[in-house]
């Protein structure tokens, strides 16, 4: 079983390589960005409550997220692995998903981190957000707010799995195509 962690800063290209590496190599993709969304665009109490912090750039409390992770990962029993895309972005949930997969029997097997200069994520995010209609992507002090809670609260994340030995930094401001192929060769070597 292969389980990826997708590590990055915001507007990193996590969503957009997700994507690609989906599709080649068929692990079950679980983005907490996406389920959040999801669940603000059905107007659950649990949606309704993380908008609260995602329209200031905040993160979503960890308790929520990992309910949500939790819940998907009993949901599919016979994967062949995961891609976790923007998860673990905190120090607790990164323990909390190492309990969860040593339940499964199973562990992360590496983190993928894709390293953007600070003046392309403003721009990429400001950019998206002129069609996305996303508010956390609107004005660049929602951006700005992104980046220093990255800094603060999720970046720690990496020491975590650096002291395993797990933590690989990609270089993720080429083209897609470009960031893509040297994902692949990351994974290529994963999964034989
Ligand atoms: P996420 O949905 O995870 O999204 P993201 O960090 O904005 O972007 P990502 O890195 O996936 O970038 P993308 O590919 O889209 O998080 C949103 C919010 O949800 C968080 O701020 C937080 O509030 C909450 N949240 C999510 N998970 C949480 C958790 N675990 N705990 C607490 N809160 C949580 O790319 C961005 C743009 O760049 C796109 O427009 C794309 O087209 C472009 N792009 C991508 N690759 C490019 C390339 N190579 N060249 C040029 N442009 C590129």
């Amino acid at each position: 079983m292969v389980n990826l962690i997708l590590f990055g800063p915001p507007g990193s290209g996590k969503g957009t390589q997700s994507a690609n590496i989906i599709q080649k190599y068929g692990l079950i993709h679980l983005s907490t960005g996406d389920l959040l969304r999801s669940e603000i665009g059905d107007k659950t109490p649990l949606g309704l409550e993380a908008k609260k912090f995602m329209d200031q750039g905040l993160l979503v409390p960890d308790e929520v997220v990992i309910g949500m992770i939790s819940s998907k990962l009993e949901a599919n029993p016979e994967a062949r692995g995961f891609i976790f895309d923007g998860f673990p972005r905190t120090t607790a949930q990164a323990e909390a998903l190492d309990k969860l997969l040593a339940l499964k029997k199973t562990a992360i097997s590496v983190v993928l981190s894709l390293e953007v200069p600070e003046d392309e994520l403003i721009k990429r995010l400001l950019n998206r957000g002129l069609t996305s209609g996303r508010s956390d992507d609107a004005t660049e002090d929602v951006v700005k707010a992104r980046i220093v809670e990255y800094h603060n609260k999720t970046a720690p994340v990496a020491d975590h799995y650096a002291k395993f030995g797990k933590f690989k930094k990609v270089k993720g401001d080429g083209t897609e195509e470009g960031v893509f192929d040297l994902l692949s060769k990351e994974m290529d070597e994963l999964v034989g």
